[in-house]
């Protein structure tokens, strides 16, 4: 397995709409395999494709908290089935997004349908944690970040700062 590097933003790529695998294959296999690694190091309870440069419709999951047994899950392709009426409010944070948290009104629960690691097609009713997990990496393979959920001046605020802080990195003069 391998780590691989996670684009933050503003970074063009993570704008893009990804592109639906044909199928599970191994190389699809490696890639899941991989993304799951990159998260547990992160640490992070999701990770979409598009966060490692892949704009493909691929993402992990895992929400077990540190001392339960890992509960990897691996989606392709996945497609929102139902979401519920009601709404529910979750603090999110992004890999992509480092060191921001806002809360985002989601769906609930939802019903999604998509291909498992061995590509066989399942559904998963999600609730809670898991139901805003599954949506806001859903919304990464449509190019959406967390940060669009919230007023325009929250987002650019967001923004600005990371900007600042990868030039920072990048020419420690400015
Ligand atoms: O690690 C993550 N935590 C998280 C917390 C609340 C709502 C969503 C998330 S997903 C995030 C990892 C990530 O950026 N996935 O795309
Ligand atoms: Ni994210």
């Amino acid at each position: 397995m391998a780590q691989l590097p996670i684009l933050v933003a503003p970074d063009p790529r993570l704008k893009l709409k990804a592109k639906p695998v044909d199928g599970v294959d191994d190389a699809l296999r490696r890639l899941m395999d991989d993304m799951l690694e990159t998260m547990y190091v992160a640490p992070g309870i999701g990770l979409a494709a598009p966060q490692v440069g892949v704009s493909r419709r691929v993402l992990v999951i895992d929400i077990a908290k540190e001392g339960e047994p890992k509960a990897p899950l691996c989606m392709a392709n996945p497609e929102l089935v139902s979401v519920s009426d009601d709404d529910a409010v979750y603090e999110e944070g992004c890999l992509s997004v480092p060191e921001h948290y806002a809360e985002v009104v989601r769906p609930a629960r939802v019903t999604v349908r998509f291909l498992d690691r061995d590509g066989i097609t399942r559904e998963l009713d999600a609730d809670g944690l898991l139901a805003t997990v599954v949506q806001h990496e859903m919304d990464h393979l449509d190019g959406i970040l967390f940060i669009d959920h919230l007023s325009n001046l929250k987002r650019n605020m967001i923004l600005r700062k990371l900007s600042k802080s990868r030039k920072a990195a990048t020419d420690p003069a400015l």
